[in-house]
């Protein structure tokens, strides 16, 4: 018998490919034809357990991506050089951590608690963007992540609002809208270095663009034929394009604005090439990648100790929180009892 439990891409507990009942049969088939009407599915809606998995797979690392992503730009908010910048960045962190918010609460209409979620991160039993394990050394750094690494964000996301889990596609709509602000802000305060600055601060750009161009790559995931999950995610609707197509479009955009910005980007490989009507550009480092993903990389245990420090900090506020809510019901239970 088909169970829930029961992953229907591959084999049991036991290692034996699922058996599927005729009704589960039906109800696969019903939903592959929602799928390819392009239907969206909502959280009571029949769905296949590996769909449901998948999904939590990806929104919750989704979600820890934007709670961690918070720290190497927070570590910036008290050098901000003025108050504007500061006040821009100030807001930009917290739109992450209401990213997060959205993003666990559309995890969570899928049966999962926060609490498994975040456990799942401070265990490390859960994945988050290998782009927040580097550091943030200069004032630059800061701009280069609105301009590349939320640039990169944009186009592997605006195609998740159309992505055929309703709740997720809908959390989308507004992060996209803010992280299009977010990128803005990285080009414009790089290109106010880069056109008004001093010769320092413009070599401080160009050096913060050397270190973050690659690892930005690397956001899009492995290469297509690497990567296990990308051709069922695509079946289903939840991926709208591959790795590779993003990675491709990403390239093509950030060579135009580095043109306009007046920096090199550090691939001498990087040429247009007329006939693919796109830009060439030379191998990523995939070894760096998988480091980085297996928990190796620059900051991977310094990001890891400040959220479950903030975690264990914030004890007090939950405990507080939930006493509070247990004194609320109690007196409204008494109220109606009354
Ligand atoms: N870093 O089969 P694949 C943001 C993992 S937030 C780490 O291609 P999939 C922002 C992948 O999870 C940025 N791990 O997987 C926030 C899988 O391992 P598991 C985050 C990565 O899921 C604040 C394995 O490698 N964005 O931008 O089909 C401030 C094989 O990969 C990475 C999202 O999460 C990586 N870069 O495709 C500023 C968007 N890449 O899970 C900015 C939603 C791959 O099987 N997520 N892995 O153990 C996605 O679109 C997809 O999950 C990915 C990967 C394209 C990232």
């Amino acid at each position: 018998m088909y169970t829930q439990a029961m992953d229907t891409m591959g084999k049991d507990a036991a290692g034996k490919a699922p058996v599927i009942s005729a009704e589960d049969a039906e109800r696969m088939a019903r939903f592959d034809a929602r799928i390819d009407a392009g239907e969206y599915i909502e959280p009571k809606d029949w769905m296949p357990a590996h769909y449901r998995k998948t999904l939590v797979r990806q929104i919750s690392q989704h979600a820890h991506s934007e709670i961690v992503g918070m720290l190497p730009e927070g570590n910036w908010i008290t050098r901000a050089p003025t108050l504007k910048r500061k006040a821009i960045l100030l807001a930009k962190v917290q739109d992450e951590a209401g990213h997060g918010l959205y993003l666990y609460s559309a995890a969570e209409t899928l049966g999962v608690s926060r609490d498994a979620m975040l456990d799942a991160l401070h265990t490390g039993a859960a994945k988050y963007s290998s782009i927040f394990n580097y550091p943030t050394l200069s004032w630059a750094d800061v701009g280069v992540i609105g301009w590349l690494v939320d640039g990169a964000a944009i186009m592997n996301q605006v195609p998740i609002c159309r992505c055929s889990y309703a709740p997720y596609a809908r959390a989308m709509i507004r992060v996209c809208r803010e992280e299009s602000f977010h990128q803005r802000q990285g080009f414009e305060s790089l290109l106010t270095m880069m056109t008004d600055g001093t010769p320092a601060q413009r070599a401080m750009v160009q050096d913060a663009v050397d270190r973050w161009w690659w690892p930005s790559l690397m956001m899009f995931g492995p290469p297509d034929d690497q990567s296990p999950n990308s051709a069922q995610s695509m079946r289903w609707g939840i991926k709208r394009n591959s790795n590779d197509e993003l990675r491709q479009k990403f390239v093509d955009a950030a060579v135009e604005q580095a043109n306009v910005l007046g920096v090199a980007l550090p691939d001498p490989a990087l040429r247009w090439n007329a006939a693919r009507g796109h830009h060439d550009f030379g191998a990523i480092d995939w070894s760096e990648f998988w480091r980085v993903v297996g928990g190796d990389g620059p900051c991977n245990r310094e990001r890891l100790r400040a959220r479950v420090q903030a975690w264990e900090d914030g004890a007090w506020v939950r405990d507080a929180a939930l006493a509070y809510a247990r004194r609320q019901d109690a007196a409204h239970e008494a109220a109606q009892a009354a």
